[in-house]
């Protein structure tokens, strides 16, 4: 557990959600040391437990925005526009029935409301209160096929270089009675900075796991073939897949 805290605090240390650092990058042995760490991580954590969930009174009623700038293309623009009336999450891959849902019909599905901390690795948090639907709801409608392991959410925000930003969880952490695709936060529909009109909700796993601005759901058998193959955006820079807390 020492070496966990010990390697947890060199690697805020070396790296923020901004560009990783150098040393990070060229060193091997710190590489290395990550790796294990992570395997450690997950195998003595699990993703069985709970995050803890609070009370009205703990919101944070500002709650800060992080990451990538809110996209600004014209196809963004434009379903801002329609108020996202003319949105549809496209759910598809290793899935028996592909769907593309309309704002409405994700929220006919079920709903589920979470008052959790969201711990971002630059060493910051917030409590707001989410509610959405179960991204296990989601899947359950598509049904994941035999040999899907992953899923994948593909963002409309790039790095401004033009690398688009993703994000990964395993079909267990997916299935986690706290994974949630969020329409809302603190009682208003999530709003364009904070990643609308859905995004991920994940409070057992570090802040840039909860994927903003989503508009696509793959899954997938493997990770190989998504984006550099680490599984995430930031995953590809070298941090952590599994990130929990
Ligand atoms: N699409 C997308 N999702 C993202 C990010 C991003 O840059 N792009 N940043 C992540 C990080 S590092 C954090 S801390 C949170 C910030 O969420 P907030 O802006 O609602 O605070 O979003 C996460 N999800
Ligand atoms: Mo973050």
């Amino acid at each position: 557990m020492r070496r966990r805290l010990f390697i947890a605090s060199s690697v805020s240390a070396l790296a923020g959600c901004g560009p990783i650092s150098a040393a990070l990058n060229g060193n091997d042995g710190v590489r290395r040391a990550l790796a294990s760490a992570e395997a450690l991580n997950h195998a003595l954590i699990g993703t069985h437990g709970l995050a803890r969930e609070y009370g009205e009174r703990d919101v944070d009623r500002h709650f800060r925005i992080n990451g990538f700038a809110t996209p600004s293309d014209a196809h963004y623009a434009d379903l801002l526009a329609s108020k996202f009336a003319r949105y549809r999450l496209i759910v598809d891959g290793a899935v028996e029935r592909p769907a593309a849902f309309s704002l409405s019909r994700l929220d006919g599905l079920a709903r589920q409301t979470q008052i959790t901390r969201h711990d971002c690795v630059e060493g910051w948090s917030a409590i707001g209160k989410w509610s959405g639907v179960p991204l296990r709801v989601v899947l359950d409608e598509v049904r994941p096929r035999d040999y899907a392991r992953y899923v994948v959410f593909r963002c409309m925000d790039n790095d401004g270089a033009g690398t688009l930003y993703y994000e990964s969880l395993d079909l267990h952490q997916a299935r986690h009675p706290q994974a949630l695709l969020a329409l809302r936060l603190n009682d208003a529909p999530l709003d364009a900075d904070h990643g609308a009109p859905v995004r991920l909700r994940v409070p057992t796993q570090l802040g840039y796991k909860s994927a903003k601005w989503i508009a696509r759901i793959e899954v997938v058998g493997s990770l190989a073939r998504v984006g550099g193959g680490q599984g995430g955006y930031w995953e590809d820079q070298g941090y952590e897949w599994y990130a929990g807390i």
